[in-house]
């Protein structure tokens, strides 16, 4: 593993670089696929956090998440998967997120207010993730809305609980916990802010659509399809 960053330092006046400074650096490597919500999150914090990071594409619909190369990797099959600069790996996309937010603004340091922020990942997995997600993932990503029809229809019920319940949260709070922008509406968000395409009506949920404003407006925002050049873009400039 191993990326170049090289930093110029530009003279104002004579706008030509007036030093050179020239390290390795290993970066973190994300196995991703665009489309995912639980990529998304990762690639969403990573670029809020201003760490660069590379990107490879598994694509899941091609089954390279069940290679044996892969599974040698991460077990479990799935992306997103972390390697670290250690070359340790790192599964589950919440799991991920309170690992690169540790010591951030994104994650509270009181040990209340960060149990609270695992109380809605663990929320996000349980009780969201798998009845909007994979409706989305069924309707937009596999392009089967009619041959899943069933199961779909199944997760209807599960998936509006879902969003009653960050529904009546929101609409006394601007965000998840501590009233500020933290990975608890990070992992939220990938999946709600798209939840239409899974077939879910957002417009009975006002909070939940001002809410998602308010994210859309975080510093340093990305969409779920913004290609890897733009998370360039956000790296801290030297001036
Ligand atoms: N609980 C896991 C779920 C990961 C997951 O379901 N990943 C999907 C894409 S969103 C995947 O890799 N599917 C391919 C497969 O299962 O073969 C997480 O939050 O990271």
């Amino acid at each position: 593993m191993g990326k170049y960053i090289v930093i110029l330092l530009y003279d104002d006046l004579l706008s030509v670089p007036s030093a050179l400074l020239y390290y390795e650096m290993k970066l973190v490597r994300l196995y991703d696929f665009l489309p995912s919500g639980n990529c998304y999150k990762i690639r969403l914090l990573l670029t809020q956090i201003a760490m660069p990071f590379e990107r490879v594409n598994v694509d899941i619909l091609k089954g390279e998440s069940r290679t044996a190369e892969f599974l040698s990797k991460n077990p479990i099959g799935k992306i997103p998967l972390l390697e670290l600069e250690s070359g340790k790996y790192l599964a589950e996309s919440n799991a991920i997120l309170f690992y690169l937010s540790e010591g951030t603004e994104f994650l509270p340091y009181d040990r209340f207010l960060k149990a609270q922020v695992l109380q809605w990942l663990f929320f996000e997995q349980y009780s969201h993730e798998p009845f909007i997600a994979t409706s989305r993932y069924w309707i937009s990503i596999l392009g089967k809305g009619e041959e899943y029809q069933e199961e779909i229809e199944k997760k209807r019920e599960p998936g509006y609980a879902a969003l009653r319940v960050m529904e009546n949260h929101l609409k006394s709070h601007n965000f998840f916990v501590d009233e500020r922008y933290t990975i608890a509406d990070i992992s939220l968000f990938a999946y709600t802010h798209v939840a239409d395409e899974g077939g879910f009506d957002l417009t009975k949920f006002p909070a939940i659509q001002a809410w998602i404003k308010r994210v859309k407006n975080q510093p340093r925002y990305i969409s779920i399809t913004a290609e890897q050049e733009n998370y360039w873009n956000y790296l801290p400039h030297v001036s």
